[in-house]
Protein backbone atom coordinates (compact mmCIF):
# COMPACT_ATOMS: atom_id res chain seq x y z
CA UNK A 1 0.00 0.00 0.00
CA UNK A 2 1.14 2.99 -1.20
CA UNK A 3 1.51 5.99 1.14
CA UNK A 4 0.00 9.32 -0.21
CA UNK A 5 3.11 11.39 -1.73
CA UNK A 6 3.28 14.64 -0.33
CA UNK A 7 2.61 16.34 -4.22
CA UNK A 8 -1.05 14.63 -4.23
CA UNK A 9 -1.47 15.20 -0.22
CA UNK A 10 -1.61 19.04 -1.78
CA UNK A 11 -3.55 18.61 -4.63
CA UNK A 12 -5.73 16.78 -2.56
CA UNK A 13 -6.09 19.30 -0.03
CA UNK A 14 -6.74 22.08 -2.79
CA UNK A 15 -9.70 20.05 -4.14
CA UNK A 16 -12.95 21.80 -3.34
CA UNK A 17 -15.55 18.98 -2.02
CA UNK A 18 -17.29 17.14 -4.33
CA UNK A 19 -20.72 18.84 -4.79
CA UNK A 20 -23.10 16.50 -6.45
CA UNK A 21 -26.79 17.53 -7.26
CA UNK A 22 -28.48 15.49 -5.32
CA UNK A 23 -30.49 12.90 -7.38
CA UNK A 24 -34.26 12.64 -6.93
CA UNK A 25 -35.48 8.76 -5.54
CA UNK A 26 -38.02 7.83 -7.59
CA UNK A 27 -40.71 5.26 -6.90
CA UNK A 28 -41.23 1.99 -8.93
CA UNK A 29 -43.97 2.42 -10.81
CA UNK A 30 -46.08 -0.69 -12.48
CA UNK A 31 -44.06 -1.30 -15.98
CA UNK A 32 -46.35 -1.87 -18.96
CA UNK A 33 -47.93 -5.22 -19.33
CA UNK A 34 -48.16 -4.81 -23.10
CA UNK A 35 -44.73 -5.15 -25.27
CA UNK A 36 -44.17 -1.71 -26.63
CA UNK A 37 -40.50 -1.59 -26.71
CA UNK A 38 -40.21 -4.83 -28.67
CA UNK A 39 -37.69 -6.56 -25.70
CA UNK A 40 -39.34 -9.25 -24.00
CA UNK A 41 -41.84 -7.00 -21.89
CA UNK A 42 -42.05 -8.40 -17.87
CA UNK A 43 -45.71 -8.49 -16.93
CA UNK A 44 -45.35 -7.43 -13.35
CA UNK A 45 -43.19 -5.07 -11.71
CA UNK A 46 -41.54 -8.51 -9.92
CA UNK A 47 -40.32 -9.78 -13.13
CA UNK A 48 -38.62 -6.33 -14.03
CA UNK A 49 -36.78 -5.74 -11.21
CA UNK A 50 -35.97 -9.44 -10.63
CA UNK A 51 -34.28 -9.18 -14.70
CA UNK A 52 -32.45 -5.68 -13.70
CA UNK A 53 -31.07 -7.63 -10.19
CA UNK A 54 -30.06 -10.78 -12.29
CA UNK A 55 -28.50 -8.53 -14.86
CA UNK A 56 -26.62 -6.25 -12.41
CA UNK A 57 -25.15 -9.67 -10.29
CA UNK A 58 -24.22 -11.02 -13.94
CA UNK A 59 -22.02 -7.76 -14.42
CA UNK A 60 -20.41 -7.76 -11.31
CA UNK A 61 -20.01 -11.67 -11.64
CA UNK A 62 -18.37 -11.74 -14.92
CA UNK A 63 -16.12 -9.16 -13.67
CA UNK A 64 -15.10 -11.27 -10.52
CA UNK A 65 -14.05 -14.13 -13.23
CA UNK A 66 -12.43 -11.26 -15.28
CA UNK A 67 -10.27 -10.43 -12.28
CA UNK A 68 -9.62 -14.11 -11.73
CA UNK A 69 -8.24 -14.82 -15.31
CA UNK A 70 -5.96 -11.85 -14.95
CA UNK A 71 -4.47 -12.90 -11.91
CA UNK A 72 -4.16 -16.85 -13.14
CA UNK A 73 -2.26 -14.87 -16.06
CA UNK A 74 -4.78 -16.82 -18.10
CA UNK A 75 -6.01 -13.72 -20.12
CA UNK A 76 -3.36 -11.62 -22.71
CA UNK A 77 -3.37 -7.58 -22.13
CA UNK A 78 -5.41 -5.89 -19.48
CA UNK A 79 -9.04 -5.25 -18.61
CA UNK A 80 -11.25 -2.37 -17.11
CA UNK A 81 -13.72 -3.59 -14.78
CA UNK A 82 -17.22 -1.94 -14.14
CA UNK A 83 -17.58 -3.34 -10.60
CA UNK A 84 -19.56 -0.50 -8.75
CA UNK A 85 -21.41 0.58 -11.68
CA UNK A 86 -23.53 -1.99 -12.55
CA UNK A 87 -27.25 0.11 -12.10
CA UNK A 88 -26.15 2.47 -14.50
CA UNK A 89 -25.63 0.20 -17.84
CA UNK A 90 -28.08 -2.32 -16.04
CA UNK A 91 -31.31 1.22 -15.61
CA UNK A 92 -29.95 2.60 -19.13
CA UNK A 93 -30.70 -0.65 -21.60
CA UNK A 94 -33.78 -1.85 -19.46
CA UNK A 95 -35.19 1.21 -21.00
CA UNK A 96 -34.40 0.07 -24.48
CA UNK A 97 -35.70 -2.17 -27.33
CA UNK A 98 -33.42 -4.73 -28.44
CA UNK A 99 -33.07 -2.94 -31.99
CA UNK A 100 -32.16 0.18 -30.05
CA UNK A 101 -28.11 0.94 -30.27
CA UNK A 102 -25.62 1.50 -28.12
CA UNK A 103 -21.85 2.38 -28.46
CA UNK A 104 -19.49 1.54 -25.31
CA UNK A 105 -15.94 2.39 -23.74
CA UNK A 106 -13.06 0.89 -22.80
CA UNK A 107 -14.82 0.19 -19.72
CA UNK A 108 -17.74 -1.97 -21.81
CA UNK A 109 -18.62 -5.70 -20.06
CA UNK A 110 -21.15 -4.07 -18.68
CA UNK A 111 -22.83 -2.88 -21.41
CA UNK A 112 -22.65 -5.64 -23.25
CA UNK A 113 -24.33 -7.51 -20.90
CA UNK A 114 -26.76 -5.45 -19.93
CA UNK A 115 -27.77 -5.24 -23.70
CA UNK A 116 -27.87 -8.71 -23.77
CA UNK A 117 -24.56 -10.22 -24.96
CA UNK A 118 -23.83 -14.17 -24.46
CA UNK A 119 -21.12 -14.13 -21.33
CA UNK A 120 -19.52 -17.22 -22.29
CA UNK A 121 -18.82 -15.50 -26.11
CA UNK A 122 -17.37 -12.75 -24.34
CA UNK A 123 -15.26 -14.73 -22.00
CA UNK A 124 -13.57 -16.11 -25.36
CA UNK A 125 -13.08 -13.02 -26.68
CA UNK A 126 -11.12 -11.84 -23.88
CA UNK A 127 -8.73 -15.45 -24.03
CA UNK A 128 -8.24 -14.82 -27.53
CA UNK A 129 -10.62 -17.37 -28.90
CA UNK A 130 -12.39 -17.88 -32.18
CA UNK A 131 -15.61 -17.87 -30.01
CA UNK A 132 -15.44 -14.85 -29.32
CA UNK A 133 -17.25 -11.58 -30.38
CA UNK A 134 -14.20 -10.46 -32.52
CA UNK A 135 -13.25 -14.25 -32.79
CA UNK A 136 -10.89 -13.95 -30.60
CA UNK A 137 -9.16 -10.96 -32.37
CA UNK A 138 -9.93 -7.70 -30.59
CA UNK A 139 -9.91 -8.07 -26.55
CA UNK A 140 -12.22 -6.61 -23.68
CA UNK A 141 -11.89 -3.25 -25.72
CA UNK A 142 -13.42 -3.95 -28.28
CA UNK A 143 -16.39 -6.84 -28.06
CA UNK A 144 -19.78 -5.57 -30.39
CA UNK A 145 -22.27 -7.26 -30.89
CA UNK A 146 -24.48 -6.17 -33.80
CA UNK A 147 -27.41 -8.79 -33.20
CA UNK A 148 -28.52 -7.09 -29.67
CA UNK A 149 -27.59 -3.02 -31.26
CA UNK A 150 -23.89 -3.38 -29.34
CA UNK A 151 -22.14 -1.32 -31.76
CA UNK A 152 -19.03 -1.79 -29.53
CA UNK A 153 -16.19 -0.80 -26.98
CA UNK A 154 -13.65 1.51 -27.58
CA UNK A 155 -10.40 2.25 -26.57
CA UNK A 156 -10.02 5.77 -27.71
CA UNK A 157 -11.57 8.07 -24.73
CA UNK A 158 -14.79 9.36 -26.18
CA UNK A 159 -14.49 7.44 -29.39
CA UNK A 160 -17.18 6.47 -29.46
CA UNK A 161 -19.61 9.76 -29.88
CA UNK A 162 -19.86 9.67 -33.44
CA UNK A 163 -20.48 6.52 -33.66
CA UNK A 164 -23.82 6.46 -31.57
CA UNK A 165 -24.53 10.09 -33.02
CA UNK A 166 -23.88 8.86 -36.96
CA UNK A 167 -26.43 5.62 -35.70
CA UNK A 168 -28.98 7.95 -34.37
CA UNK A 169 -29.05 9.74 -37.89
CA UNK A 170 -29.19 6.26 -39.65
CA UNK A 171 -32.01 5.34 -37.13
CA UNK A 172 -33.93 9.01 -37.77
CA UNK A 173 -33.64 8.45 -41.63
CA UNK A 174 -35.17 5.04 -41.36
CA UNK A 175 -38.22 5.51 -39.30
CA UNK A 176 -38.31 2.78 -37.31
CA UNK A 177 -38.11 4.64 -33.75
CA UNK A 178 -34.70 3.42 -32.68
CA UNK A 179 -32.56 5.10 -30.95
CA UNK A 180 -29.45 5.52 -29.52
CA UNK A 181 -27.27 5.56 -26.51
CA UNK A 182 -23.84 6.60 -26.04
CA UNK A 183 -21.86 5.75 -23.09
CA UNK A 184 -18.76 7.20 -22.13
CA UNK A 185 -16.93 8.15 -18.75
CA UNK A 186 -16.45 12.03 -17.93
CA UNK A 187 -12.93 11.75 -18.81
CA UNK A 188 -14.25 12.35 -22.30
CA UNK A 189 -16.22 15.72 -21.48
CA UNK A 190 -12.36 16.93 -22.53
CA UNK A 191 -12.64 15.71 -26.11
CA UNK A 192 -13.91 18.49 -28.30
CA UNK A 193 -15.96 15.72 -30.70
CA UNK A 194 -18.15 15.53 -28.06
CA UNK A 195 -19.49 18.85 -27.98
CA UNK A 196 -19.38 18.30 -32.06
CA UNK A 197 -21.73 15.35 -32.22
CA UNK A 198 -24.48 17.36 -29.57
CA UNK A 199 -24.09 20.56 -32.03
CA UNK A 200 -25.18 18.33 -34.66
CA UNK A 201 -27.77 15.78 -32.99
CA UNK A 202 -29.51 19.01 -31.63
CA UNK A 203 -29.78 20.80 -35.44
CA UNK A 204 -31.02 17.77 -36.34
CA UNK A 205 -33.12 16.22 -33.34
CA UNK A 206 -31.38 12.69 -33.49
CA UNK A 207 -32.73 10.21 -30.95
CA UNK A 208 -29.69 10.22 -28.91
CA UNK A 209 -28.87 10.41 -25.70
CA UNK A 210 -25.42 10.73 -24.44
CA UNK A 211 -24.84 9.07 -21.01
CA UNK A 212 -21.84 10.40 -19.30
CA UNK A 213 -20.76 7.73 -16.49
CA UNK A 214 -19.15 9.80 -14.02
CA UNK A 215 -17.05 7.80 -11.77
CA UNK A 216 -14.89 10.68 -10.88
CA UNK A 217 -11.46 9.59 -12.26
CA UNK A 218 -10.06 9.91 -15.14
CA UNK A 219 -7.43 6.98 -14.87
CA UNK A 220 -5.92 8.44 -11.67
CA UNK A 221 -6.65 12.18 -11.74
CA UNK A 222 -9.74 13.11 -10.40
CA UNK A 223 -12.50 14.88 -12.55
CA UNK A 224 -12.20 18.33 -10.58
CA UNK A 225 -8.51 18.36 -11.51
CA UNK A 226 -9.81 18.02 -15.39
CA UNK A 227 -12.91 19.36 -16.07
CA UNK A 228 -14.05 23.09 -15.60
CA UNK A 229 -17.71 25.18 -14.42
CA UNK A 230 -20.88 22.95 -14.57
CA UNK A 231 -20.93 19.91 -16.62
CA UNK A 232 -24.74 19.74 -16.53
CA UNK A 233 -24.30 23.55 -18.27
CA UNK A 234 -22.55 21.93 -21.45
CA UNK A 235 -25.44 20.90 -22.73
CA UNK A 236 -27.71 23.30 -22.96
CA UNK A 237 -25.71 25.59 -24.77
CA UNK A 238 -26.34 23.29 -27.64
CA UNK A 239 -29.69 22.90 -26.68
CA UNK A 240 -29.40 19.55 -25.87
CA UNK A 241 -31.19 18.88 -22.03
CA UNK A 242 -29.41 17.92 -19.54
CA UNK A 243 -29.80 16.22 -15.65
CA UNK A 244 -28.17 13.87 -13.12
CA UNK A 245 -29.62 10.85 -11.61
CA UNK A 246 -28.02 9.03 -8.85
CA UNK A 247 -25.85 6.02 -10.82
CA UNK A 248 -26.21 3.68 -7.57
CA UNK A 249 -29.80 3.43 -7.85
CA UNK A 250 -30.93 1.36 -10.82
CA UNK A 251 -34.39 1.98 -10.46
CA UNK A 252 -33.81 5.93 -10.84
CA UNK A 253 -31.66 5.26 -13.57
CA UNK A 254 -34.57 3.21 -15.40
CA UNK A 255 -36.85 5.83 -14.70
CA UNK A 256 -35.30 8.31 -16.10
CA UNK A 257 -33.73 6.70 -19.14
CA UNK A 258 -37.71 5.64 -20.13
CA UNK A 259 -38.16 9.26 -20.31
CA UNK A 260 -35.76 10.73 -22.10
CA UNK A 261 -35.71 7.36 -24.41
CA UNK A 262 -39.26 8.10 -25.38
CA UNK A 263 -38.50 11.94 -25.52
CA UNK A 264 -36.01 10.55 -28.31
CA UNK A 265 -37.95 7.81 -30.02
CA UNK A 266 -40.94 10.74 -30.10
CA UNK A 267 -38.48 12.88 -32.06
CA UNK A 268 -37.65 15.58 -29.68
CA UNK A 269 -33.84 15.29 -29.92
CA UNK A 270 -31.18 14.61 -28.35
CA UNK A 271 -30.24 14.35 -24.51
CA UNK A 272 -27.48 14.51 -21.95
CA UNK A 273 -27.61 12.27 -18.75
CA UNK A 274 -25.02 11.98 -16.35
CA UNK A 275 -24.97 8.85 -13.74
CA UNK A 276 -22.71 9.35 -10.78
CA UNK A 277 -21.44 6.52 -9.70
CA UNK A 278 -17.86 4.82 -8.59
CA UNK A 279 -15.43 2.45 -10.01
CA UNK A 280 -14.73 -0.04 -6.80
CA UNK A 281 -11.78 -1.52 -8.14
CA UNK A 282 -8.50 0.40 -10.19
CA UNK A 283 -8.58 1.98 -13.60
CA UNK A 284 -7.47 -1.16 -14.89
CA UNK A 285 -6.89 -4.89 -13.26
CA UNK A 286 -3.46 -4.06 -13.02
CA UNK A 287 -4.36 -0.97 -10.91
CA UNK A 288 -3.99 -2.30 -7.35
CA UNK A 289 -2.17 0.31 -5.12
CA UNK A 290 -4.73 3.26 -5.57
CA UNK A 291 -3.93 5.21 -2.14
CA UNK A 292 -1.82 7.84 -3.96
CA UNK A 293 -4.59 8.99 -6.03
CA UNK A 294 -7.62 8.24 -3.59
CA UNK A 295 -7.99 7.01 -0.19
CA UNK A 296 -9.49 3.57 0.92
CA UNK A 297 -11.70 5.45 3.14
CA UNK A 298 -13.71 6.90 -0.21
CA UNK A 299 -13.25 3.21 -1.67
CA UNK A 300 -15.19 1.69 1.91
CA UNK A 301 -17.82 4.73 1.58
CA UNK A 302 -19.01 3.66 -1.85
CA UNK A 303 -18.34 0.04 -1.27
CA UNK A 304 -20.56 -0.78 2.32
CA UNK A 305 -23.06 2.51 1.59
CA UNK A 306 -23.66 2.92 -1.96
CA UNK A 307 -23.19 -0.76 -3.49
CA UNK A 308 -25.78 -0.61 -6.63
CA UNK A 309 -26.88 -4.18 -5.78
CA UNK A 310 -26.97 -3.91 -2.06
CA UNK A 311 -29.38 -0.95 -2.33
CA UNK A 312 -31.70 -2.53 -4.60
CA UNK A 313 -31.51 -6.15 -2.87
CA UNK A 314 -32.39 -4.21 0.59
CA UNK A 315 -35.07 -2.09 -2.14
CA UNK A 316 -36.54 -5.55 -3.42
CA UNK A 317 -37.02 -7.13 -0.04
CA UNK A 318 -38.49 -4.30 1.62
CA UNK A 319 -40.85 -4.04 -1.33
CA UNK A 320 -41.47 -7.73 -0.32
CA UNK A 321 -40.77 -8.64 -4.04
CA UNK A 322 -38.29 -11.24 -3.30
CA UNK A 323 -36.76 -12.42 0.14
CA UNK A 324 -32.79 -12.76 0.97
CA UNK A 325 -32.69 -16.62 0.54
CA UNK A 326 -34.41 -15.95 -2.81
CA UNK A 327 -31.26 -13.36 -3.71
CA UNK A 328 -28.77 -16.15 -2.13
CA UNK A 329 -30.40 -18.72 -4.31
CA UNK A 330 -30.45 -16.57 -7.27
CA UNK A 331 -26.49 -15.11 -7.24
CA UNK A 332 -25.39 -18.95 -6.79
CA UNK A 333 -27.33 -19.86 -10.08
CA UNK A 334 -25.67 -16.52 -11.85
CA UNK A 335 -22.30 -17.39 -10.32
CA UNK A 336 -22.61 -21.26 -11.63
CA UNK A 337 -23.80 -19.57 -14.76
CA UNK A 338 -20.50 -17.35 -15.16
CA UNK A 339 -18.15 -20.29 -14.41
CA UNK A 340 -19.69 -22.55 -17.13
CA UNK A 341 -19.44 -19.37 -19.23
CA UNK A 342 -15.14 -19.54 -18.07
CA UNK A 343 -15.03 -22.69 -18.60
CA UNK A 344 -16.80 -22.68 -22.34
CA UNK A 345 -13.94 -20.08 -22.83
CA UNK A 346 -10.61 -21.74 -21.73
CA UNK A 347 -11.77 -24.96 -23.06
CA UNK A 348 -12.86 -23.02 -26.59
CA UNK A 349 -10.06 -23.63 -29.89
CA UNK A 350 -7.79 -20.42 -30.89
CA UNK A 351 -8.49 -19.05 -34.24
CA UNK A 352 -6.34 -21.13 -37.01
CA UNK A 353 -3.32 -19.15 -37.77
CA UNK A 354 -3.82 -18.92 -41.27
CA UNK A 355 -6.54 -16.47 -40.24
CA UNK A 356 -4.70 -14.09 -38.20
CA UNK A 357 -5.07 -11.59 -41.00
CA UNK A 358 -9.07 -12.20 -41.62
CA UNK A 359 -11.18 -9.84 -40.20
CA UNK A 360 -8.42 -7.40 -38.73
CA UNK A 361 -9.13 -3.55 -40.62
CA UNK A 362 -6.42 -1.65 -38.27
C1 LIG B 1 -8.13 9.90 -26.80
C2 LIG B 1 -7.55 9.14 -25.64
N1 LIG B 1 -6.75 9.77 -24.77
C3 LIG B 1 -6.24 9.11 -23.71
C4 LIG B 1 -6.48 7.77 -23.54
C5 LIG B 1 -5.92 7.01 -22.34
N2 LIG B 1 -7.02 6.76 -21.41
C6 LIG B 1 -7.62 5.55 -21.36
S1 LIG B 1 -8.89 5.52 -20.26
C7 LIG B 1 -8.60 7.12 -19.81
C8 LIG B 1 -9.43 7.79 -18.76
C9 LIG B 1 -10.86 7.65 -19.02
O1 LIG B 1 -11.60 8.20 -17.97
P1 LIG B 1 -13.15 8.23 -18.09
O2 LIG B 1 -13.54 8.72 -19.43
O3 LIG B 1 -13.67 8.99 -16.93
O4 LIG B 1 -13.57 6.70 -18.03
P2 LIG B 1 -13.42 5.67 -16.83
O5 LIG B 1 -12.11 4.98 -17.03
O6 LIG B 1 -13.46 6.43 -15.57
O7 LIG B 1 -14.57 4.74 -16.99
C10 LIG B 1 -7.55 7.67 -20.54
C11 LIG B 1 -7.05 9.04 -20.37
C12 LIG B 1 -7.30 7.14 -24.50
N3 LIG B 1 -7.59 5.85 -24.41
N4 LIG B 1 -7.84 7.84 -25.51
MG1 LIG C 1 -14.20 8.29 -15.08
Amino acid sequence: MSPLTDKAKKRNAKRPEVKRPEAKTVEMKKPETKNSNGMKAPKTEVERSLRMFRRMLMIRLFEEQVNELYTRALMPGLAHLYVGEEAVAVGICEALRDDDYITSTHRGHGHCVAKGAAPNRMFAELLGKEAGYCKGKGGSMHIADPATGNLGANAIVAGSAGIATGAAFSAKHKGKGQVAVCFFGEGALGQGVVYEVMNLAALWKLPVIYVCENNMYNEYTHFLETTAGDILSRGPAFGVPSESVDGQDVIAVYQVASRLVKRARDGEGPSFLMCNTYRYTGHHVGDISREYYRSKQEEHHWKTERDPLKLFAEKLIAQKLTDAPSLVKLEDEVRAEMKAAVDFAIAAPYPNADKVEQDVYA
